[in-house]
């Protein structure tokens, strides 16, 4: 484990820092996240993830983040609903997570570093999939051996829970209904080559199997997803008869690329089709410390084997529309560019434009036949003029149809509503918010919008 740590720091450092953005992934981009872990819920994508302190030189992970989508463009920011410090026992490493449904509640599972650095493996519990999650048992409920990361959950349609996780070797355990205690012994998959393809040059590790799996299931074909190595990794996969195996190696789904040498899969059906989710370092400051995650739509062969995917600039289309006439939260984002996510106790999430000219991007704003009159906005600054929010249509400097002047607040614990006569426009449109301001940081913030007519 060591080992394999300071080489993930030697390649990090070297090989993968740096990045450039695609058009539609990273997904978020106002936050450094890893590790996807979506789960569909009353028609809902919610993507829960690991968190990468910005500028990290290791990981140097705190909490764990939500972020929802209805139409896998448009991505809501809810910021953090778990961290470590809702652990008692939990001293670091908030890595890889999920979060599985049953029965109303929602169930966190997540690997931590406890007060004795040792790995294990929490879970929290929560009636809503925003938390809060609280951890019912007050200690791991896994605490095997220093493996114990990146847990997966799956509940088959016979209604057995399983959770499986691991580097370097894949272990699972059956949950019980409560899905907080376990039923039996912790097992694990045998660590051949016919299970997990045949990795060159290490004794010690001599499959592909390297961590992060994920379980899914398929036309009664199971899926074992995994992040493979040697590192740099990418993500290679298995199929079997049921959620324990036996597993037969189907290949590389996707090779290394994207400036990570870590990658995380996930893979999940939502309104007819299916995703995968991952990781790279593609924003800009991103690397293998600073990590985005993305995704791809999957396609199938028709005997079940997945085709095989390239790291693209992602889901362009959007599967619905976003009604400008009710309120939108600001940190609900297709694209952006000079923007951070933040969040406060008078707010909650919000959004602050850290520099002139930075912009989000909201697609298929549906402005229907009769048009907007009045735009209006909870927004701030800390600058006492010259800082303005424009509404723009199609791109960021596309048709300007409104803009407010921004008065100073004060701080982000002071908000205001501001309003202002916008150009009637109709239809279906992308409409910017471009923020203009002389400031260097912190240009303004950005809480909620509506339109009016
Ligand atoms: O995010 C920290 C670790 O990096 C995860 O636990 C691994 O899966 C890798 O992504």
């Amino acid at each position: 484990m060591v080992h394999k740590f300071a080489l993930y720091f030697i390649i990090g450092a070297i090989i993968f820092s740096g990045g450039e953005s695609f058009g539609q992934n990273p997904i978020v981009q106002t936050s450094f996240t890893a590790d996807p872990a979506p789960l569909v819920y009353n028609d809902k994508v919610y993507l829960y993830t690991s968190h990468d302190e910005a500028e990290s030189t290791w990981f140097t992970m705190n909490d764990w983040r939500l972020y929802t989508t209805g139409d896998m463009v448009n991505w809501t920011d809810h910021g953090a609903i778990l961290s470590i410090k809702d652990f008692e026992w939990g001293r670091m490493n908030a890595w890889a997570p999920q979060c599985i449904e049953r029965d109303g509640k929602f169930y966190m599972y997540v690997p931590i570093t406890d007060r004795n650095n040792r790995n294990g493996i929490g879970v929290a519990v929560a009636d809503s999939p925003y938390g809060p999650f609280i951890d019912p048992l007050g200690k791991p409920l896994i605490s095997n051996t220093m493996a114990d990361i990146d847990p997966t959950a799956f509940i088959d349609e016979d209604g057995q829970a399983y959770l499986l996780w691991g580097n370097p070797e894949c272990y699972y355990v059956k949950l019980n209904e409560d899905m907080i205690s376990l039923q039996g012994e912790v097992d694990k998959f045998p660590n051949t080559v016919e299970a997990f393809g045949k990795r060159e040059g290490d004794p010690k590790r001599p499959t592909t199997y390297e961590e992060g799996p994920w379980l899914y299931k398929r036309n009664d074909l199971y899926y074992l997803l995994f992040a493979a190595g040697p590192i740099p990794e990418h993500i290679g996969y298995s199929t079997g008869p049921s959620p324990t195996g036996p597993w037969e190696y189907q290949g590389v789904l996707m090779a290394t690329e994207g400036k990570s040498f870590t990658n995380h899969p996930a893979i999940i059906d939502f309104r007819d089709k299916t995703y995968f989710f991952y990781h790279n370092g593609a924003l800009p400051g991103g690397g293998g410390f600073t990590r985005s995650v993305a995704v791809e739509e999957v396609q199938f062969n028709d005997d079940g084997t997945i085709v095989p995917m390239k790291m693209t600039e992602g889901i362009t289309k959007s599967l619905g529309s976003v009604n400008p006439y009710v309120k939108n939260e600001a940190e609900t984002i297709a694209w952006s560019e000079g923007v951070k996510a933040k969040q406060n106790e008078v707010v909650g999430n919000f959004i602050t434009a850290t520099r002139n000219d930075a912009y989000t991007k909201v697609v298929g704003v549906d402005f229907r036949e009769d048009g907007p009159s009045k735009f209006t906005a909870r927004v701030g600054t800390t600058h006492n003029s010259d800082v303005d929010m424009e509404i723009r249509l199609g791109s960021r400097d596309g048709e300007l149809i409104g803009s407010i002047n921004i008065p100073n607040t004060g701080g982000d614990d002071r908000w205001t509503l501001v309003s202002t006569d916008v150009k009637n426009v109709t239809g279906v449109q992308d409409v910017f918010f471009v923020f203009k301001g002389k400031a260097t940081t912190n240009v303004m913030y950005f809480d909620y919008w509506t339109f009016t007519n």
